[in-house]
């Protein structure tokens, strides 16, 4: 089977060490995102050792992202593997102090980019079929309600009930899906959590072991590796400094 992965957010974070992670056991790359600069960055690195494509995609846009997947070169159109990666956190204030536009934001990039990408993607590879896969990247988030996760975590939600929900409806084409859950793990997810502040970000993954990039990537790419009967439905991966919280009960 030829390999290619098709890597929505590879500016930064999980989808750039994605593509690191790819490139090195030779896959083919689609890498998108909505910063250029970055995704010319990216090739320039990568493309002496693998075939690389990339396209500045705003997954928000229905149509720019058929028209993206539809413009694929003819050497990568035949896509074998999704990295549904492309997502953000805003506002970490408690629901009532967040503007109705950030919660837009939220679930139109995660959700409805989401399924915009998953959607234009779907027949190809379903035309793949056996081995292909479709990895989303959901969160921990989804289970644990904390404080300041409102709109975020009912999006990651969204990602793993859609992703068991896709695997029932593929049954039978050998597609398979994936939604993996991260816990705390160091990338500007947090700079662009909290709109730049770069103290929140050091005082979050300050003093402790946080998972890095790199740590993600290793996940996605095991699952995309997996022998091609093998469907991983759910991966939740946390780093070892990280649990849960006590309820929290509001006293007199
Ligand atoms: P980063 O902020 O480092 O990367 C986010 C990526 O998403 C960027 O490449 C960004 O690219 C892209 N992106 C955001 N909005 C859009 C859009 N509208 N269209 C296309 N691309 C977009 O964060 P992470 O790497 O941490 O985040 C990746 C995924 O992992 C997200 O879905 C996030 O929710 C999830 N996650 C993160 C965790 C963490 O602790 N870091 C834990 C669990 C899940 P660009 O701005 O160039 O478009
Ligand atoms: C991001 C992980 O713990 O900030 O999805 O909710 S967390």
């Amino acid at each position: 089977m030829n390999r290619i992965a098709f890597i929505t957010g590879a500016t930064s974070g999980f989808g750039r060490a994605c593509a690191h992670r790819f490139a090195e056991a030779g896959w083919s790359l689609v890498l998108t995102g909505r910063r250029e600069e970055r995704l010319n960055e990216l090739r320039e690195a990568l493309q002496d050792r693998v075939p690389v494509h990339t396209a500045v995609l705003d997954v928000r846009d229905a149509d720019e992202v058929k028209a993206v997947i539809d413009a694929l070169p003819e050497a990568f159109a035949a896509v074998t593997c999704l990295v549904n990666n492309a997502g953000l956190a805003l506002a970490p204030q408690p629901a009532q102090r967040v503007s109705l536009d950030d919660w837009h934001t939220m679930i139109d990039t995660n959700v409805s980019g989401l399924v915009n990408v998953t959607h234009a993607l779907l027949p190809t590879l379903i035309d793949q079929g056996a081995g292909s896969s479709i990895i989303n990247v959901g969160s921990v988030a989804a289970d644990a309600p904390y404080p300041g996760n409102h709109v975020y975590g009912a999006t990651k939600a969204f990602v793993r009930q859609f992703s068991y929900n896709l695997r029932c409806d593929l049954l039978g084409t050998g597609v398979r899906v994936t939604d993996i859950a991260p816990g705390l793990a160091e990338t500007e997810f947090t700079l662009v959590r909290t709109g730049g502040d770069r103290g929140a970000h050091d005082t979050l993954y300050g003093d402790t072991t946080p998972l890095g990039a790199e740590d993600v990537a290793e996940q996605i790419f095991h699952v995309a590796t997996l022998p091609a009967h093998v469907n991983i439905n759910r991966l939740e991966v946390m780093p070892v400094r990280q649990a849960w919280g006590p309820f929290a009960i509001d006293r007199d």
